[in-house]
């Protein structure tokens, strides 16, 4: 991955963690967030320092070659070479790179002593290293304690530590007892070059290396590459600056350090923020609509609505529902909807739920507003029509004929009509008897569902408004930082899964 990517996506994970952090707010503890937001400071103020820089530092006793291999290295003759012991009291720095002035100042090299790669006509054949910046550093031996303390301060805000020593004083018990022996652990971000191998009688120079290296082991750092080089001829300088390129094109441990606490205080967020809790309160809600209309007496009243025929208002009309009677459905809905979420979650879940009192009154309200078509049906009226008809004319054709019988009146074909009549009158007002009957209880069935689904539907939208709404918007927040936060997990874990490291 490039410096850039690699800056781009670190600057995206602090981002999201900032994110998730404004989204969660004082809901998750001020511990947590005290630590999480520093990390995220310090992130901030290391990328602003760039991260795409890999500090080298050059360190070893006074005329091992520290400012000669500086200026081999860079190919130019800024550092101060000399023979005069020590000459190097002020650092200096090569940058292969346009923006390591943050840097600089951080680490504390002057204006002056600093020198920008990039600047130089030969620019092109440093595209290798870039990044790189090289410190020359005074002698950690000397008898000037601000070149001690100089070192003791830049060692540790390197990336690689390239310890130089030279074949008289490379056993030097300040060194090794000094410095090597407390490098045991970070033997990945240290080098040691041998440098005046040009003094080394050629046949002996593999020896020497050899007893490097023997040295090396005996501090704990045997898996510590040493490299042979000389200032002044040049030998081995080609592999050095190959070495460099290979570091600076990994990922610098500015990079890594902040990618590390990213993790860490991504996780301290997903720790605070667990998976188990809701991102939906829906799976709820039937449930406790059910209750709801069991509080209100959702079935009496339907049985009132269904029998009644006025326009159905009255079914709901008594019987107010008490704030005290929904103290318990409150409860529970909290009880469920908060499942798994921390203390301060759970305070904000029941802060952004309307008391009980407002959800009796929309309950109450929510029954009282249904209304029904007042009076009996189209059938059941046709119906009762038609048995009425039925009725009458039956009766008045079954009278007429037997008068008519009676004093032989009438000639047998009218008496036979009006006993027609008559019979199919009194059909007719049986048969519309019982569809009358029959139409009236559809009518009933049809004012209990209705009266029952308006109540229900009512219902709902109080358990949506009063209940689900601020609860889903709590759960949402939930969800939504502790997605923030696990993609600046997962980012980093995508990262590694590709880079292997
Ligand atoms: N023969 C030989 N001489 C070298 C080599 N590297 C450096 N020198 C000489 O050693 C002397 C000291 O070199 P510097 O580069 O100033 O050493 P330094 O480590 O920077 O010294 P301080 O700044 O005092 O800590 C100079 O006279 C250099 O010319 C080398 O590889 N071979
Ligand atoms: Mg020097």
């Amino acid at each position: 991955m490039g410096a850039r990517a690699d800056e781009t996506e670190l600057r995206g994970r602090v981002a999201d963690l900032r994110s998730a952090l404004k989204v969660a707010g004082e809901r998750i503890p001020a511990a947590v967030r005290t630590s999480v937001d520093d990390a995220l400071t310090t992130a901030d103020g290391r990328l602003d320092l760039g991260v795409e820089h890999t500090v080298v530092a050059l360190v070893g006793g006074t005329g091992s070659g520290k400012s000669s291999l500086f200026n081999a290295i860079s190919r130019m003759t800024f550092a101060d070479v000399g023979v005069r012991r020590p000459t190097t009291s002020l650092m200096t720095a090569c940058a292969w790179s346009e923006r390591a002035d943050a840097l600089l100042d951080w680490v504390g090299v002057d204006r002056e002593r600093r020198i920008n790669r990039f600047s130089s006509l030969d620019g092109d054949q440093e595209t290798q290293l870039t990044g790189l910046v090289l410190l020359d550093l005074p002698d950690h031996d000397s008898i000037a304690t601000i070149h001690r303390e100089t070192v003791d301060r830049v060692v540790p805000m390197a990336d690689l530590v390239v310890w130089v020593v030279d074949p008289q004083k490379y056993a030097d018990h300040a060194l090794h007892a000094g410095y090597l022996q407390g490098m045991a652990g970070v033997e990945g971000s240290m080098l040691v070059v041998l440098n005046q191998l040009d003094t080394v009688p050629e046949g002996q120079r593999a020896e020497i290396l050899a007893d490097v290296q023997n040295l090396l082991t005996v501090d704990g750092l045997g898996e510590v590459e040493v490299l042979g080089a000389s200032a002044v001829t040049g030998d081995g300088i080609a592999e050095i600056r190959s070495r460099l390129a290979t570091i600076v094109g990994q990922r610098s441990r500015a990079a890594l350090r902040v990618a590390t606490e990213l993790s860490r205080a991504a996780e301290q967020l997903t720790d605070v923020l667990p998976a188990e809790v809701a991102r939906r309160s829906a799976s709820g809600v039937p449930g406790t609509v059910d209750a709801l209309a069991d509080l209100v007496g959702l079935p009496e009243r339907t049985t009132t609505a269904a029998h009644t025929l006025d326009d159905g208002t009255r079914a709901g009309a008594d019987g107010a529902l008490t704030a005290a009677s929904v103290t318990q459905l409150r409860e529970a809905w909290l009880e469920r909807a908060g499942a798994h979420l921390g203390p301060a979650w759970r305070d904000s879940l029941v802060e952004g739920t309307p008391e009980d009192e407002e959800i009796a009154r929309r309950a109450t309200a929510a029954v009282r507003a249904v209304r029904l078509p007042a009076g009996p049906s189209r059938g059941v009226r046709g119906w009762r029509a038609a048995t009425a008809v039925g009725a009458v004319l039956g009766v008045v054709a079954l009278v007429a004929w037997l008068v008519l019988v009676l004093t032989d009146a009438a000639a047998d074909d009218v008496q036979l009509l009006l006993l027609g009549l008559g019979v199919v009158g009194v059909v007719l007002g049986l048969v519309g008897v019982l569809a009358w009957r029959g139409a009236r209880r559809a009518q009933s069935r049809a004012r209990a569902e209705t009266f029952s689904g308006a109540v229900r539907e009512g219902l709902a939208r109080v358990v949506h408004d009063l209940l689900e709404t601020p609860a889903d918007a709590v759960l949402g927040a939930h969800a939504e930082a502790r997605t923030l936060a696990l993609a600046a997990l997962s980012r980093e874990a995508a990262r590694h899964a590709r880079s292997g490291d």
